[in-house]
């Protein structure tokens, strides 16, 4: 069994992470942070609860769900942070009544800290949103870093084509490092080793037609069906905001690295000022292993063998 600490921000790929990291089948997960990012927080952690109480295996051990108390330097649009509520009523969650994988005690940040402390072996981070839990955590508690064996993180973009569409910035940000561009300078001046899925490889899983149909045909499974529903609360309508299966990427590289081809680069972030959030491959940085392209059709089919495995409890 590998360790697995997993910190999201509760948008609806986020959520499809978690589904589909409790079917992993030699996957211990220590424990799920919460950041209030793309999702708000109460909707996203209470959802992540109904998940694990449902999709969760019993004979493994019981998981917690820790709310951060992290604030946004950049808050993402509200519009994206709704989904979480739609996600959290739906009915497949709410049949057996409140949730009853308990809330931990301690915000993400310390939470994160107590999870990887007591852990008999090295943990691997997962996060698909902001950094700023571990950034606090390893502020408060450097030791931490040693008991990480890697960090994969779904953020950044390295050849300045960004997602971010907000005044006062210059486009080259991706949204996680944009909402608090330091966290991510903390981060990389630390001493963990780091796989980075920027959206220079997700933009290469964009959520198609397609996608949807063959996830509708499948609905016969639980899972597949709840992922169906989720993935139908988000639209692009607006220009330059296409969604892709980011975090579910990032989720699936840290178990199956095999779905992807990456390559070690030297890399910086700026931190402030228009270009908050920016990263960038330069020779002076820090060492990072960058997911380059996607094994598209292997990708694909490790989602379906998930979700077809996952059982309702
Ligand atoms: O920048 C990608 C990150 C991922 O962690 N999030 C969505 C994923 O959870 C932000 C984001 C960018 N574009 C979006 C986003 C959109 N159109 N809708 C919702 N979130
Ligand atoms: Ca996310």
């Amino acid at each position: 069994m590998r360790n697995v600490y997993f910190n999201h921000d509760g948008n609806v790929d986020d959520l499809v992470s978690l589904l589909l990291l409790l079917q992993m089948p030699d996957v211990n997960l220590l424990g799920v942070g919460v950041t209030d990012a793309d999702g708000y927080v109460g909707p996203a952690s209470s959802a992540s609860r109904k998940i694990i109480d449902l999709f969760g295996h019993e004979d493994r051990k019981p998981v917690d769900v820790a709310k951060s108390n992290s604030r946004a330097v950049h808050q993402f649009p509200k519009e994206w942070r709704l989904s979480a509520f739609s996600f959290d009523d739906f009915p497949i969650l709410n049949e057996h009544g409140p949730a009853k994988t308990p809330l931990a005690d301690k915000p993400g940040h310390l939470d994160m800290i107590e999870k990887i402390q007591n852990a008999d072996a090295p943990v691997t981070l997962v996060m698909t949103g902001p950094l700023t839990d571990l950034a606090r955590a390893l502020t408060i508690e450097p030791s931490i870093a040693d008991k990480i064996d890697r960090l994969f993180w779904m953020g950044g973009a390295m050849n300045e084509q960004g997602n971010v569409a907000e005044p006062e910035q210059d486009g080259t940000m991706e949204w996680n490092a944009y909402w608090d561009p330091e966290a991510v300078k903390t981060v990389w001046d630390s001493s963990l080793a780091i796989t980075v899925v920027s959206l220079d490889s997700t933009d290469q899983v964009p959520l198609t037609p397609e996608l949807r149909a063959r996830w509708a045909t499948q609905r016969r499974y639980p899972a597949l069906d709840l992922i169906g529903q989720g993935y139908s609360l988000v639209h692009s309508f607006e220009a330059n905001s296409t969604y892709y299966l980011w975090d579910v990427l990032t989720t699936l590289v840290s178990r199956y690295p095999e779905l992807v081809d990456s390559k070690p680069i030297k890399s910086d972030v700026i931190a402030s000022g228009p270009a908050a959030g920016r990263t960038f491959i330069t020779e002076q940085g820090r060492d990072v292993t960058f997911v380059t392209s996607v094994h598209a059709d292997a990708f694909y089919d490790k989602i379906d063998e998930l979700a077809q495995s996952a059982t309702e409890k």
